[in-house]
């Protein structure tokens, strides 16, 4: 069995933050010792490989709970494939992802997880999990829920956006929560109003309204408080739990507050694009906004202050990606003359770990919290934990030594997504991920990609682990 010292080391978990000395073995975390104390001496001793971190933090791997690779979205797929996202992720520090199976209207649910199983079977460099689309609630899929939480697939989407593709209407969405509420599935929402939207969105490109930046105004702001106070009452009829993705707008952070302040179980996540990113990148000139358009759209500067403090505050409790990219070339510009045809993603997943120590960097969240929303909370939110998500006896040795004084430049002439842009070009962060363990294994070794497509594991998951 290899044993492996992680040496001198500032170790920070959402709980705390020691200077430890870490011995892995066989791939899990087996103890941890002050530094240079009796016992992490003799382990160094007898170690297969000791790796020096001193000035360093030791950290958990990072756990991105929203990713699409290869999703079909509006004629197109997303461009990174299991292999390329997943050692992207690898690349900025993220050693687990849950992707999202889809199920397409009239398959059953089934279909649609071996299809995303094929797709990241043998590919994946870091262990990854399923979530599932549900796109077509009806009395044979829910009772397939029952099975694939009995599995591992423990969560599943709904769309209150997209009519015609992803959506579910009231009635579907509060079944499928009634069915939650009874087998532990947690029901995550995609939460804005796409009956109104849709709306807009004739009448803006009727009135010859057509550059990226009219996708955020007929993206309203209150139709996503609309729909998220709407998903948050249908949940308390049902009495289950919710979990609403990708929130940008600060109207929809304090639906979030009011019900957590209610004691429902309601949760929120948002991304770092809602964070760092806002109306004035949609609006770019020569079709760039295009780079931007994602949904739930970018908002204008003034919500991400609200954002950072809802986090600061746990009235949303996870960043995770939503990692969905497409290349400007070809992809985003579909969309050229018509914002409605630009395919919704933007790319992220190499990122994430990054822009969040930025913020710790600025002030923003601590360093805890920083660990806390990027790899602890999604870890429980999505029952990963105690083997995802922390840095204890008895884990998965999913560990990254990151450089906290080391300065970089976002480019995508540097990052390893496959995907023709950054939405962070030429932004200066410091910190940077310099050694990744999965599961003991070096994936990235002082910089350099040592992974292998195939080292990462289906991973199946058991329930929430927030429930009240
Ligand atoms: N939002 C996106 O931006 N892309 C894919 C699906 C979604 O909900
Ligand atoms: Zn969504
Ligand atoms: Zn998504």
């Amino acid at each position: 069995m290899s044993r492996i010292v992680i040496r001198g080391g500032l170790v920070v978990t959402a709980a705390e933050e020691v200077h430890a000395d870490v011995l892995v073995e066989g791939g899990r975390v087996a103890a941890l010792a002050s530094h240079d104390s009796d016992p992490a001496r003799g382990w160094t001793a007898s170690a297969d490989r000791v790796i020096d971190a001193i000035g360093k933090y030791v950290i958990p791997g990072g756990v991105d709970a929203h990713t699409h690779m290869e999703l079909p979205f509006g004629g197109t797929f997303a461009s990174d494939t299991f292999e390329t996202g997943t050692r992207a992720a690898a690349w900025g520090g993220t050693t687990t992802i849950v992707d999202f199976a889809v199920q397409s209207v009239g398959e059953p649910l089934r279909a649609g997880l071996d299809t995303w199983h094929a797709k990241a079977d043998a590919q994946c460099a870091i262990d990854y999990g399923f979530h599932m689309i549900l796109s077509d609630v009806n009395e044979d899929t829910l009772k397939e829920m029952d099975i694939l939480v009995e599995e591992g697939v423990t969560s599943f989407k709904l769309f209150m956006a997209y009519p015609g593709v992803f959506y579910s209407d009231d009635g579907r969405i509060l079944r499928a929560m009634q069915r939650g509420a009874d087998n532990g599935g947690l029901i995550m929402m995609h939460a804005e109003n796409g009956i109104a939207i849709d709306v807009l969105v004739e009448q803006a490109l009727a009135a010859g309204r057509t550059d990226p930046r009219y996708h955020g105004e007929v993206r309203h702001a209150l139709l996503e408080a609309e729909a998220t106070h709407r998903a948050i009452r249908l949940a308390q009829v049902a009495g289950s739990p919710l979990y609403v993705v990708h929130v940008s707008a600060q109207q929809a952070v304090g639906q979030i507050t009011l019900a957590r302040d209610e004691g429902l179980n309601v949760f929120g996540e948002t991304c770092p694009q809602y964070l760092f990113l806002s109306t004035d990148n949609l609006a770019e000139p020569d079709f760039e906004g295009a780079k931007y358009v994602c949904s739930t759209p970018l908002r204008p500067k003034e919500h991400q202050a609200v954002l950072w403090r809802a986090l600061r505050t746990n009235d949303l409790q996870v960043v995770s990606t939503d990692h969905c990219p497409f290349c400007f070339v070809g992809q985003k510009e579909l969309g050229r003359g018509d914002f409605s045809k630009i395919p919704n993603g933007l790319p992220g997943v190499e990122n994430r770990m990054d822009l969040l120590h930025q913020a710790v960097v600025d002030g923003h969240i601590s360093r805890r919290r920083w660990i806390e929303i990027a790899c602890a909370t999604p870890a429980r939110m999505f029952g990963l934990y105690p083997r995802k998500g922390t840095i204890a006896p008895g884990a998965d040795a999913d560990i990254v030594i990151y450089d906290p004084d080391a300065e970089q430049v976002v480019s995508a002439a540097t990052h390893h997504m496959n995907v023709d842009y950054s939405a962070y070009e030429g932004k200066r962060i410091t910190g940077r991920v310099e050694t990744v363990l999965s599961r003991g294994e070096p994936v990235i070794d002082g910089r350099e990609y040592v992974g292998r497509a195939g080292h990462g594991q289906y991973t199946p998951r058991g329930t929430c682990q927030y429930l009240v």
